[in-house]
């Protein structure tokens, strides 16, 4: 029996498995939607922070699976991205029947698909918002990691990309997840995002990267949301450096850029690995880099923030 995976992104981030996991239970109550057998997947391992969630709530993680274990009459969902540079590598994207979103739509594809698209600070976000037209309750586990994935996308309602839509579902979903210390919550994710200690500086460095096309230059950027920024700006520097430069060779990336924010603070300093780079997020933010650091104040969001500045820094 053909199956249809739901996929979130290349390095997923706990929006990404959990927007899988949600659509798959809406997609399982929902006779209307008729995917046949609709099964949650993700394409790299969980990272620090959503492996805390599930070991929490005792759940075992979605299956991960590669491009050669999707069969020619499968179907395929994206979920939390749709760019080609952000899916499994080698899906065939003819196959991807529907789209679920809140990033800017980068696509190309050769047959009408579904498409939903909504400027809201998360996937699970959205898909609350459909379960809620179609009567479908999540269970209390999933309540809880669907509101873990609004707070973490958002940062705790503290990113640009925080909308009302977001404040009010999530306040349903921590009603149903019986949270009420919301702020307690978010704390413990923040904290659980911030154990860092066990990556090396190279998976730290592409802990959470995303590769943008900017006008034919490839651009990777990586955001490490962190409540210890000063600590590992000491004592990572330099080997976050010489990963960035690892990184530009082995993924033939133009740039690479590594935002450290303080979750807690809002403030991000860029890691830049060479003079151009430097030059670049200069031009991009104003202000100099000190040391190959540069301070962009208090912003906090990759998508809304940091890659349109230097997306038009480089047009
Ligand atoms: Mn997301």
């Amino acid at each position: 029996m053909p199956a249809t995976y739901i996929i979130g992104h290349q390095k997923p981030d706990t929006d990404a498995v959990v927007a899988a996991l949600a659509y798959e239970y809406l997609a399982k109550n929902l006779d209307c939607l008729a995917h046949p057998n609709p099964t949650a997947v993700i394409v790299d391992p969980l990272n620090p922070e959503t492996s805390y969630l599930f070991d929490k709530l005792k759940l075992q993680a979605p299956k991960l699976i590669g491009a050669d274990e999707i069969n020619a009459d499968d179907q395929v969902i994206l979920v939390d991205h749709n760019e080609e540079n952000q899916r499994l590598e080698g899906l065939n994207p003819d196959q991807i029947v529907k789209i679920i979103d809140h990033h800017k739509a980068n696509l190309n594809l050769n047959q009408p698909i579904f498409l939903n698209f909504k400027p809201w600070g998360s996937t699970s976000t959205i898909i609350f918002y459909m379960m809620k037209l179609h009567q479908v309750k999540p269970t209390q586990e999933l309540a809880t990691l669907m509101l873990a994935a609004i707070l973490s996308d958002t940062v705790g309602f503290k990113s640009a990309t925080t909308t009302d839509k977001d404040r009010e579902l999530a306040q349903e979903l921590a009603e149903i997840a019986q949270i009420e210390d919301v702020d307690g919550f978010t704390l413990e994710i923040f904290k659980a995002k911030s154990n860092v200690s066990d990556l090396t500086d190279y998976q730290l460095a592409t802990n959470d990267y995303k590769i943008f096309d900017f006008g034919g230059q490839k651009v990777f950027i990586n955001q490490v949301e962190t409540v210890e920024q000063a600590e590992i700006l000491a004592k990572r520097k330099a080997g976050l450096l010489q990963a960035l430069n690892q990184v530009k060779q082995e993924m033939g990336v133009d740039m690479a850029f590594l935002a450290l924010s303080d979750i807690l603070n809002v403030n991000t300093k860029l890691l830049l690995p060479s003079e151009l780079e430097i030059q670049v997020a200069e031009r991009a933010f104003g202000g100099q880099a000190i040391n190959n650091v540069l301070d962009i104040g208090p912003k906090l969001s990759r998508k809304k923030e940091i890659a349109p500045a230097l997306e038009k820094a480089l047009s």
